[in-house]
């Protein structure tokens, strides 16, 4: 995809489809955005807001996949993974990433909602 996320992340894409958060104020200010995904299909489905107004996201991912939005798909961890899955990135309100979870089992997986429990947990 080529289009430009202006701001925190300004690259042009890594290729296919990417997923992004792009985040504004109560005014229509832009705040910070996020590119996620690596060379395959990655499409961002679900967003919530918890208490903390961190932001989380879902979809779903194929292969290394950016999931801390810094620009690179290989960081290790939750990023590496040669398989399709659904996946859950958070950021905090400033758009500091704090954590991705990866949920993959068998065929493509995908992640359509995210919703914070009373508890503040993710379902
Ligand atoms: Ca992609
Ligand atoms: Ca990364």
């Amino acid at each position: 995809m080529l289009a430009q996320l202006v701001g925190a992340e300004s690259s042009t894409g890594y290729a296919d489809t990417d997923a992004f958060i792009s985040v504004f104020s109560s005014a229509g200010s832009r705040q910070w955005a996020k590119r996620l995904g690596g060379t395959g299909a990655d499409i961002g489905y679900g967003v919530a807001v918890n208490s903390a107004n961190s932001v989380i996201v879902t979809g779903s991912i194929t292969g290394n996949a950016d999931m801390n939005g810094d620009g690179d798909y290989t960081d290790g961890g939750a990023e590496s993974n040669s398989g399709a899955g659904a996946f859950v990135s958070v950021f905090d309100s400033a758009g500091n990433w704090e954590y991705a979870k990866r949920v993959t089992q068998y065929g493509n997986d995908l992640g359509r909602s995210v919703i914070v429990a009373p508890n503040g947990g993710l379902t």
